[in-house]
């Protein structure tokens, strides 16, 4: 292969020759296969052992230099890891994608093909998950010492099916056939504790001391997946741990002839890591789900210490120079009584010390201003698996107020609100104030939300403690959401700015000067083009349906919220149908309306959504008066690998979520970057993104926040909107007869409730005109070719702001305080 000119500097250099003879070397060592045996699982296995000797080459130089620099470093706590899939990701920031296509190609297999054997790691729910894969491939990137502590679910989010239109859950199974990329650890297995009681004892000195009996030991092992930075130098770990029964807790049991009750025990301890939660957006208050937020803090604290102590021994005073830990929400919030416990009760540390040690340590970024969503604990649940910790976060609390009366003598209100604890019936912990207590920074994902999270969230904690609230706006790693999924478009680029904008995202600004340039816009959408003929492809094969790659790619991909609004876009679409069959001429470009969305399991409506949307989508597909013009393709079991898939190959980006609701959205920055233009409110990141296009290259609409509330404040009547508006009116009516699911009127009906009599809490009826003319007002636009070249090609060019890599270096200068750290050529 000729050696191309390029501006990135990499880690490791590895030839055809070479690399083909690797993977032909797994396939028969590692997978006891041959070239005429192999299928192309095993092809996709054998190369992934040969990409992962360069992967552990640089793991290994990365730990001992930052070993032998005592470096300070951030540790990730997350619930969710949404990595997707690894293998193309790794190629490319190893810079040996070309390389490795060519191997294979001279192989007679195709890499592609091979790419497709992998099972995503879909280890979260949504973008909170997803926000925390980008952000460990940042930190990678920048040669910043890092660590992501999580846990190793066994099944990750469900694979969604739909059948007869409505959603099924199935189990993921990721790790059915085993995962190339982890490495188990047993050297480094921790324990951790839980139920018991607490007993208090006294010592000489008078000190009063608690000892914790636990009732139940697990194990928690660890897997480590390395993660690997662009350019192929620092590469990092993802440890994730799972858990098993404590052997040395069951003999008693087995001794006592429990046999079967061991096993018991043993099944109980291994459900901890089996599965993922798949609510996201909703707190469940479920017993086992605090035990796996406790389990793989108590394991990764435990981590933390032992590195800590080997170099500095039982020395605390460096600590908070050595550790920062990023608590990703409240989710990993119980690490904070976790740590307390550690050093009051094991270290002997008096309550003081601890504490300053523990606020130094502790940072929280909050994801969402749902009421439904934020944590609370019953403390009789606390009491029972974590006595010791319900203690330390009664003291916590205890110190707390007294701090808030010397700053509010007397003021009994504001201790309410401020309270650890919230009082009612029954005692619950507020996880959000323990977070803020606990920690020196707290951040919301972007400009508006952090605004929110300080006037309505927290008020007083922002009068208490000037400064502590802060934002750092959300990034998406460019490496996957653009030069991964999106090569042509790259390759594009890269004539126009070099290759280096990876790491430099801003240098993307480089192409609007091409923005008007007729060729450019020809090979600008002609990559579009053949990326929607990529998408039509998959469309046709999982759905059997035709779309017109002429057609506008109209794409909402994201969890399904009420408050995200699909159902907006599903009355849009009911409108568009019944204005043409009203008017078969009606003039409209055709349009295909394209869905990626699981909802949680217990969330009816969410689901009904998604029906409807299914049976609105048979209806108008196979209706041949509008076919021509209109399609509509929900996609089944959205996931990172469908989203790389789906986002190239998009013209229009929906981000229309009530203002004030969506926290930052970072699909919204995934689809721009990829020249796809945005309808949507002014809410999260949109109006950053917004920012930086100008208001001519985006199409926003629908009320802000201030007209929320007001509208909220003065009674809000979505029948109003019913009666005023004759087409909102006929789709809301439509949805209760059975012309989408013949002979069963009403299987729709739900929405309709919900809209109208349910009082319509997310505004839909309210912002539903403006919605329909800023679609008109995108549907003008597309018509004009050179216009929308020109939009979309901006739309690339100006999201040099959301690269993570910009986030991260927000979370560095202002939070971390971390130095980078190059790994050394030996
Ligand atoms: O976090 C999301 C927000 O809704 C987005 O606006 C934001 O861009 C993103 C990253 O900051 N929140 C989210 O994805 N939440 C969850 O997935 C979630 C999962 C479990 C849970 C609660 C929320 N118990």
């Amino acid at each position: 292969m000729s050696a191309k000119k390029t501006n990135v500097d990499r880690g490791v250099t590895i030839n055809k020759s070479e690399f083909k003879a690797a993977v032909v070397k797994h396939l028969h060592c590692t997978l006891g296969t041959d070239e005429n045996k192999a299928n192309n699982h095993a092809w996709w296995k054998a190369t992934c052992a040969a990409m992962q000797e360069q992967v552990l080459e640089g793991l290994r130089k990365t730990q001992k230099t930052h070993y032998l620099n005592d470096t300070r470093a951030v540790h990730y706590f997350s619930a969710e890891f949404l990595m997707g899939r690894l293998l193309s990701n790794n190629l490319q920031n190893f810079g040996l994608f070309d390389v490795a296509n060519a191997a294979l190609n001279e192989l007679g297999i195709s890499l592609s093909d091979v790419l497709e054997e992998e099972p995503d790691m879909a280890l979260g729910n949504g973008g909170l998950g997803r926000l925390a894969a980008c952000f460990i491939d940042s930190l990678a990137t920048m040669e910043l010492p890092a660590i992501g502590y999580g846990i190793h679910y066994e099944h990750g989010l469900f694979r969604q099916e739909i059948q007869a239109g409505a959603q099924i859950e199935r189990p993921d199974s990721w790790r059915d056939y085993g995962n190339p990329w982890e490495i188990c650890r047993p050297e480094s297995i921790q324990e951790v504790s839980l139920y018991g009681y607490v007993e208090t004892k006294y010592g000489e000195n008078g000190r009063i001391q608690k000892e914790w009996h636990p009732g139940h030991i697990v194990k928690g092992i660890p897997w480590d997946i390395p993660v690997v930075g662009y350019g192929g130098k620092t590469v990092n770990v993802l440890r994730l741990w799972q858990s098993k029964a404590s052997g040395y807790f069951n003999w008693d049991v087995f001794n006592a002839g429990g046999y079967v009750d061991a096993q018991v025990e043993n099944v109980q301890a291994e459900t901890i890591s089996k599965v993922l939660y798949p609510n996201d957006e909703t707190e469940a208050g479920k017993e086992l789900r605090l035990i796996q937020q406790y389990f793989f803090c108590a394991c990764s604290l435990k981590d933390i210490i032992r590195r800590y102590k080997r170099a500095h021994g039982d020395d605390w005073s460096r600590f908070v120079d050595q550790v920062v830990i990023q608590l990703n929400d409240t989710h990993p919030a119980i690490a904070i009584p976790e740590l307390m416990r550690i050093l009051v009760d094991r270290a002997e540390l008096d309550w003081d010390k601890a504490w300053a040690i523990c606020t130094k340590v502790f940072a929280y970024t909050n994801h969402t201003l749902l009421p439904e969503a934020l944590e609370r604990w019953p403390a009789r649940m606390l009491e029972k698996i974590l006595p010791r910790h319900l203690e330390i976060i009664y003291e916590i609390n205890h110190r707390f107020m007294k701090e808030v009366d010397k700053k509010w003598p007397g003021d009994n209100s504001v201790k309410a609100r401020l309270s650890i604890i919230e009082e009612g019936p029954e005692k619950m912990v507020r996880m959000g104030h323990l977070s803020v207590v606990g920690s020196y920074a707290v951040n919301g994902v972007a400009e508006l939300h952090s605004r929110l999270v300080k006037e309505n969230l927290f008020p007083e904690f922002d009068q208490l403690w000037p400064g502590k609230l802060t934002n750092v706006t959300n990034g998406i790693t460019p490496r996957r959401w653009l030069k991964t999924c999106n090569p042509a478009l790259s390759k594009l680029i890269d004539s126009k700015v070099g290759d280096d904008w990876p790491l430099d995202l801003k240098k993307l600004a480089g192409i609007e000067k091409y923005a008007s340039n007729k060729t450019f816009q020809k090979q600008f959408m002609q990559v579009k083009l053949q990326n929607k003929k990529v998408l039509a492809e998959e469309i046709k094969q999982s759905l059997g349906i035709d779309v017109d790659t002429d057609a506008i790619f109209d794409v909402q991909i994201k969890r399904l919220h009420e408050y995200k609004r699909q159902h907006l876009a599903l009355l849009y679409i009911m409108a568009l149908y019944r204005r043409l069959l009203e008017n078969p001429d009606y003039d409209m470009h055709p349009r295909v309306f394209i869905f990626g969305a699981k909802a949680a399991p217990g969330y009816k409506l969410a689901k009904d959504i998604i029906f409807a949307i299914n049976k609105v989508a048979d209806k108008i597909n196979n209706d041949a008066r509008v076919n021509q013009k209109l399609k509509v393709a929900f996609l089944p079991n959205y996931r990172v690998s469908l989203a790389e898939k789906m986002i190239p190959a998009a013209d229009v980006s929906e981000q229309i979520s009530t203002a004030g609701k969506e926290a930052s959205g970072t699909g919204n920055m995934k689809l721009a970057l990829n020249g796809a233009v945005t309808i949507g409110t002014l809410d999260g990141a949109n109006i950053e993104i917004a920012e930086e296009v100008g208001d001519e290259n985006i199409f926003i609409f629908g009320l802000t926040v201030d007209e929320v509330k007001a509208l909220k404040a003065s009674g809000y009547k979505p029948y109003d909107y019913y009666y005023k508006n004759a087409e909102i009116k006929a789709v809301l009516d439509w949805l209760e007869t059975d012309y989408f699911t013949p002979g069963k009127p009403g299987a729709l009906a739900s929405i309709k409730q919900s809209l109208l009599d349910h009082g319509d809490q997310y505004l839909v009826l309210a912002d539903y005109e403006a919605y329909s003319e800023a679609q008109e007002a995108v549907d003008k636009a597309y018509r004009d070719k050179e216009r929308w070249a020109r939009m979309a090609i901006i739309n690339t060019a100006k999201m040099g702001k959301f690269t993570s890599d910009r986030s991260i270096k927000d979370y560095v200068e202002r939070i971390w305080k971390l130095n980078a750290c190059p790994v050394v050529k030996e």
